[in-house]
């Protein structure tokens, strides 16, 4: 008797939207939340953050086109913001406020999503700004709302220089604003929070979930 064994989730996930099948990779991100106890972090982590960067090999490789990155991605913003919530504190427990964006002229906005719902489950509000602000806009804006927190997504290695400028432009308004990034461009540096001048980087969502409480709580006195 030959056994087969199952593909593993994200390439599942991946193969569903290959086909168009959406009903199909909502169903298989439902079984695996409900295997999971819920846990939307793991559903980041093992589904939809290997299914991307594996959509990202066959792009490159041309075995999917433009367009078909295109519907996956999409598929997956949706899966993002009807399962996020899921992560969220009690609006009751909020004792802060973090502004999200990606740097100037970046447009991959899925992990900042996925890191503004870790950011929320600590108790932070997430004013999430998403890709496409201008720098001086985005320094203002967290100077009138008086954020805590800033929360910044670099994937591409072009946008450093103006992901670093915005960070000292926002320290100038807010000296106590705490910086934290991730994303792609960041995790191929060997120093990148000194590059940047962050304080801190994660590139993998559960070091942003463990290290979250003890960075605001040496911050700002409190963890939630
Ligand atoms: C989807 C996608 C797009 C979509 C984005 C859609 C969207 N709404 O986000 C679109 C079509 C817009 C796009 C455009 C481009 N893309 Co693109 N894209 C991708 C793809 C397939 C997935 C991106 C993604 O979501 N990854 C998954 C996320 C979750 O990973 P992540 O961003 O690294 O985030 C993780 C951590 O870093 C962290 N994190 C992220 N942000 C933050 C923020 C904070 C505060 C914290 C704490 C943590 C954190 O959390 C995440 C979970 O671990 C990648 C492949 C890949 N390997 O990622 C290529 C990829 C990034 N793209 C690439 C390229 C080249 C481009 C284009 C230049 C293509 C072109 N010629 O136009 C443009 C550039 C656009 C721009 N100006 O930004 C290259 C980059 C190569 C490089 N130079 O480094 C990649 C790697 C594809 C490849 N070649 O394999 N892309």
């Amino acid at each position: 008797m030959t056994t087969t064994t199952p593909a593993p989730p994200h390439l599942a996930y991946f193969e569903r939207l290959v086909q168009l099948d959406r009903p199909g990779a909502m169903t298989l991100v439902e079984r695996f939340l409900a295997d999971r106890g819920g846990d939307v972090a793991s559903l980041y982590d093992e589904v939809l953050v290997p299914a991307l960067i594996h959509t990202g090999q066959e792009w490159q490789e041309d075995r999917i086109s433009v367009a078909h990155e295109h519907y996956i991605s999409e598929v997956t913003r949706d899966l993002i913001l009807r399962h996020g919530p899921r992560l969220w504190a009690r609006s009751d427990a909020v004792n802060g406020t973090a502004v999200a964006c990606c740097a100037p002229r970046e447009r991959h906005v899925l992990g900042l999503m996925m890191a503004s719902d870790i950011l929320r489950a600590a108790g932070l509000e997430v004013h999430l700004l998403g890709e496409g602000a201008p720098s001086e806009s985005i320094r203002d804006f967290v100077a009138e709302f008086r954020a805590n927190v800033l929360a910044l997504s670099v994937s591409l290695p072009e946008h450093l220089d103006e992901a670093a400028w915005l960070i000292e432009q926002s320290r100038a308004v807010s000296p106590s604003l705490l910086v934290i990034a991730g994303g792609r461009a960041l995790s191929m540096l060997d120093d990148p929070r000194t590059r940047i001048g962050a304080d801190f980087v994660a590139c993998d969502l559960r070091a942003l979930h463990r290290e979250l409480p003890n960075l605001l709580r040496d911050r700002f006195g409190s963890s939630s």
